[in-house]
């Protein structure tokens, strides 16, 4: 098989270097093998707190003038990795970062599957400064007609669009729902149709990746709504490995639209597609904290520790996934 080539010039397009991938490699490694001691310790905020500033130390070592756009919060409500730090050792290209060093807090504090240390990057003003509200989404994989499903019509209608391409009735369509009281009206019309619905308790990264996947993962189509920096970190993998999503803030207060508009959204309403969300050239990278349907988590052993992690250009659509081993 021959591999893609390209052209000389395109090149010169991609801003972010290629050898920053493995450098976002031995950052989110590190924030997971710092997470990693506290799984199963009921320590959320314990948890959080170690992988942020493993995250922030290793990050600091990489070429590049980061700012954080998504990160643990407002500078006055968060010491680290604040909205608007800046990161990197300054020399480099001009990057905006997203982070969620320890996606899923409750998953790895109860040590359960599927929490992860998640970090992307891309070109300066390439992600969607988005505040810390709900997002309603929906997302399928790279092998449906463009515009297929879309946040103005119903999720009933959207699964049955998907149903109708992928040539299956509805009852073989697997929607993957964050488990939460505010989407039980949503599941229970999912089900009343017959619709296979994959609950998750956390982690709607994974979860819209695993949308994308179908084929290892059986589920066809995320739906509801989660954290809108997890939208904005989700939308920088599919950048890279393909697949429809859709975005709408939900601001549905006076504050959180003036705190929407503070931060640069003009438009409450907005339906943003993948490329609103992650533009240019992204680089996405996550490491497993406990064990799960995307990653392993990290192995602690007498002499060695083991990291999975998986990383993604957007550029050149490379899929990486990287074993590592750590002396200790
Ligand atoms: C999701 C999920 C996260 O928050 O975005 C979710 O990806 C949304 O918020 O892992 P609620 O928990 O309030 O529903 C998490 O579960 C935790 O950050």
């Amino acid at each position: 098989m021959k591999l893609r080539k390209h052209a000389p010039q395109s090149l010169a397009n991609s801003v972010i270097e290629r050898r920053l991938t493995l450098e976002f490699v031995r950052v989110t490694e590190r924030a997971a093998i710092a997470a990693a001691g506290w799984r199963g310790k009921g320590d959320e905020m314990a948890a959080d707190a170690a992988a942020v500033e493993a995250m922030r130390d290793e990050l600091a070592t990489v070429a590049i003038d980061g700012r954080i756009v998504i990160g643990e919060g407002e500078r006055d409500e968060a010491p680290m990795l604040y909205i608007g730090e800046e990161v990197g050792s300054g020399e480099g290209p001009d990057v905006d970062i997203a982070v969620d060093p320890l996606e899923g807090t409750t998953l790895c504090a109860k040590n359960q599957p599927d929490s992860i240390c998640v970090l992307a990057m891309a070109e300066r003003g390439g992600l969607l400064n988005a505040p810390d509200v709900y997002m309603t989404k929906v997302a399928i994989g790279a092998d449906y007609p463009p515009g297929l499903v879309d946040l103005d019509q119903s999720p009933m209608d959207n699964v049955r669009a998907v149903a109708k391409v992928k040539g299956v009735p509805v009852t073989e369509i697997t929607a993957c729902v964050l488990d939460r009281p505010r989407h039980a009206a949503l599941i229970e019309d999912l089900r009343v149709a017959g619709v296979a619905v994959k609950l998750i308790s956390d982690g709607d990264i994974a979860g819209i990746i695993h949308a994308t996947n179908t084929e290892d993962t059986g589920i066809d189509i995320y739906l509801g709504s989660g954290g809108a920096p997890e939208g904005v970190l989700a939308a920088a993998a599919l950048r890279c490995i393909g697949g429809q999503m859709q975005g709408r803030l939900i601001l549905d207060t006076a504050e959180k639209r003036d705190r929407a508009k503070r931060m640069g959204i003009a438009d409450p309403n907005r339906k943003y597609a993948v490329a609103d969300l992650a533009s240019g050239d992204v680089l996405f990278a996550a490491t497993g904290v406990t064990d799960g349907s995307l990653l392993a988590g990290v192995k602690l052993r007498k002499h060695h520790v083991m990291t999975s992690t998986i990383v993604m250009r957007s550029w050149s659509q490379t899929v990486r996934w990287i074993t590592a081993r750590h002396a200790r």
